[in-house]
């Protein structure tokens, strides 16, 4: 028999119809009834595995954890593609690390005063996976305006100065290769590629399981930005569902949105799921276990 450990209970868990995702230092799961295993695979990087199930449509894991799925995606990508499009006066270059699903491409190309969106996904296999079975998500990635990059973003950063105007990390959970998109190094990288007006945003894990020291990635953003602050959306598939994001800045305030831009985004937060301009706001109003763990 195979020794049991983390690392390969991990890879996929299935019983009886059931695939878990297990939080291993809580005792906890998250568990969803599946229909049928669509695909399967390991890439150079990670395992790969999209699920078709009951409650969540189609669910995308990596190395057996979860990533995406048709029921709660446009939450997360939705906050990501439009809170700094509101905020930032007129964003030409966009930057997205990791994301290879395209939904916060889908975003971002929404909005026609973008120029230049570059998505920097390690894992070449994530994208064309993605493609296949979560075209609504990669309907952005045909978009002229969009250059889809398979390399590292903790590398493909350090070539660039004061040109993004908007930077997204849409990282896995900060091990392995991910780790190095949540250091005080990077995020300085992240800084200098940034215009004096860019933002920063990032996903930042749950607060109430705290796996890895949610704390110590904002202290990190405040040792480079001066503007820091975390917000927080429903992420169903996510372990404990409450998941916070990071926006940092060099000045922009992330509660006042610009004017000149409202006109467009009522218009456009009708065809939207998640977000609106009065649920922006208000973001950033934060609980006390939410204050805590991020120090915001
Ligand atoms: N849109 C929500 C999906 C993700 S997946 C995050 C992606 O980041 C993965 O495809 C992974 O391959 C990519 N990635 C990880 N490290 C790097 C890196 N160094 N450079 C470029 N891309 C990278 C987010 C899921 C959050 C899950 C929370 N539990």
């Amino acid at each position: 028999t195979t020794e049991i450990n983390e690392k390969n209970l991990n890879e996929l868990l299935i019983e009886k119809d059931w695939y878990s995702e297990r939080y291993f230092h809580k005792n906890v799961a998250t568990s969803f009834k599946i229909k049928s295993i669509l695909h399967s695979e390991k890439s150079q990087y990670q395992k790969i595995d999209v699920l078709d199930t009951y409650g969540v449509g189609r669910l995308l894991l990596l190395d057996g954890k979860t990533m995406v799925s048709d029921h709660d995606e446009f939450v997360y990508h939705e906050v990501m593609g439009h809170i700094p499009s509101m905020v930032h006066p007129k964003i030409k270059n966009v930057l997205i690390i990791g994301g290879g699903d395209g939904g916060i491409v889908r975003e971002f190309v929404k909005h026609p005063e973008i120029e230049r969106i570059d998505l920097v996904e390690i894992d070449e296999r994530v994208i064309e996976v993605s493609k296949k079975y979560f075209p609504d998500c990669t309907s952005g990635l045909s978009d002229k305006r969009v250059n889809v990059l398979p390399q590292d973003g903790v590398e493909y950063i350090k070539s660039f100065k004061n040109f993004f105007d908007v930077i997204i990390i849409d990282s896995t959970d900060p091990e392995d290769f991910a780790a190095g998109l949540f250091t005080q190094e990077f995020y300085k990288h992240v800084s200098d590629a940034l215009t004096d007006n860019g933002i920063m945003m990032a996903q930042t894990e749950n607060p109430f399981y705290d796996e890895y020291g949610i704390k110590s990635f904002y202290d990190n953003l405040r040792n480079v930005y001066p503007v820091v602050k975390s917000f927080t959306g429903p992420m169903l598939i996510y372990p404990g569902v409450f998941w916070t994001f990071a926006y940092a800045s060099k000045g922009l305030v992330p509660t006042t949105l610009n004017e000149s831009k409202m006109p467009f985004m009522k218009e456009l937060e009708k065809s939207l799921k998640w977000y609106n301009m009065d649920w922006h706001k208000g973001a950033f109003n934060i609980s006390n276990i939410h204050k805590k763990v991020t120090g915001c």
